[in-house]
């Protein structure tokens, strides 16, 4: 791990949360993630499952958490179970958690081998009735392929017919959606790092770079910062790819008077950030540019107040959409008769920014919570409003994380990277 070593009060707590949400007498397991296969005997890099992650700190594969807070025996309430390990392994394989090790990143006493679970779970199913199941149940969740995670819940179910069944999500969503102390510096630290990325970009580029040169100069700046890389695909759009939402080839010449879209940002010890910033290839904005530009971060600035305790996030998005319906009059892409007119349920504005204006975020970068129910304090979101206009050659979106604040307006994390076009114009020219 490039990762310093994470406080392991920070998994004791989690796990703490978790089990006082579970039922007498019940069992939860959580799975790490395989490592995905590409062909012949390459593979994908190693991703943790994040749920184990959040209570465990374990980040290895083939790795199981068992919650038993009833268990008979106190040594039996938290256990790991590990792919074994030794001096002899280590030479062959580098270097896995030996049980020392494991106790000292998470906290958990109890560690096996992979090789007794089936004969530890057997014990542990003696003695309880009902079993947690991890299923994923997030909003914007497509999954193709079966996870180790679903392939264990499949054999459990079948093994023990007999146990009733419940699930670990909708307790997940709740707790991981409020951020715990450690994990705000967590978050701030990947923030940070994509700041570095963002200002050795901002003196780097020019006209007749390509988009893969800019996403070089980010994957620099991350590594040299212990950051395992970008926490979602990049997306470096220059001109009209701006309007294309989910652009990621990034293989474009940059022409001088275009403007470049980053939605571009580092992850770190697992954690993400998610940040939107635009820069002109030519170090300055024209005159419509900055004017599109401005509006959508007097959007993003007046969206940001209404993150506060107790918002709900389908109310919050039509005040944006007000918000933002103002400002496109006001830059004439609408009229009052698209407003008088519109949709109820496709509102005028949408024919320009027709995508959410925030979400949760943390360990996944669409991280759980649920959407339904009020906002907390403690709750990190993004806040990204976009106006986009193919027909004038540009599309703009700026990106924020923030903090909800028990009092006040929300703490911006990103607050140190630059975002007024003075700023980003001077620092692209000096
Ligand atoms: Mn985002």
């Amino acid at each position: 791990m490039k990762y310093h070593p994470i406080d392991r009060h920070l998994f004791i707590k989690n796990r703490a949360k978790f089990t006082a949400q579970m039922k007498p007498k019940s069992v939860a397991v959580f799975n790490s993630n395989d490592i995905y296969p590409v062909s012949a005997d390459s593979t994908l890099p190693f991703a943790q499952h994040r749920d184990i992650f959040y209570l465990s700190g374990v980040d290895q594969e083939e790795s199981i958490l068992l919650l038993f807070p009833d268990a008979p025996y106190e040594n039996q309430r938290e256990m790991l179970f590990l792919k074994e390990t030794s001096e002899h392994i280590a030479i062959w394989e580098g270097e896995k958690l030996t049980k020392d090790r494991a106790f000292e990143v998470s906290g958990i006493k109890t560690v096996h081998w992979l090789q007794d679970f089936e004969k530890v779970l057997f014990e542990m199913m003696t003695h309880c009735d009902t079993i947690y199941i991890n299923t994923n149940e997030h909003y914007r969740a497509t999954i193709e392929t079966e996870t180790r995670e679903a392939r264990f819940v499949k054999w459990w179910k079948a093994k023990y017919p007999g146990h009733q069944v419940a699930k670990s999500n909708p307790i997940l969503q709740h707790i991981r959606s409020v951020k715990e102390p450690e994990e705000l510096d967590l978050i701030q630290n990947a923030c940070d790092i994509t700041e570095k990325g963002f200002r050795r970009v901002l003196s780097f580029v020019k006209p007749n770079v390509t988009e893969y040169e800019i996403e070089a100069e980010f994957i620099h700046e991350f590594t040299r910062n212990r950051s395992k890389g970008f926490a979602y695909t990049p997306i470096i759009a220059s001109g009209n790819n701006a309007n294309v939402l989910h652009y990621i080839e990034n293989n474009q010449v940059c022409k001088a008077g275009d403007l470049i879209l980053l939605d571009v940002a580092a992850e770190y010890a697992n954690y993400s950030s998610d940040m939107t910033r635009m820069i002109p290839v030519s170090g300055k904005f024209n005159d419509r540019q900055k004017a599109v530009y401005n509006a959508v971060l007097r959007v993003k600035n007046e969206a940001t107040k209404m993150l506060t305790p107790g918002t709900l996030w389908k109310e919050y998005h039509i005040e944006v959409g007000k918000l933002m319906t103002s400002e496109l009059l006001d830059l004439k892409l609408l009229d009052k008769a698209d407003v008088q007119n519109e949709n109820p349920e496709w509102p005028a504005y949408k024919k320009y920014f027709m995508h959410g204006t925030s979400h949760h975020i943390g360990l996944d970068t669409h991280d759980y919570g649920i959407l339904t129910e009020h906002m907390k304090a403690n709750m990190v979101f993004t806040v990204e409003p976009g106006i986009y206009i193919p027909a004038e050659g540009f599309g703009i979106r700026l990106e924020d994380n923030v903090v909800i604040q028990e009092k006040g307006e929300p703490f911006n994390l990103m607050r140190n990277i630059p975002i007024e076009v003075e700023e980003i114009e001077s620092l692209m020219n000096s």
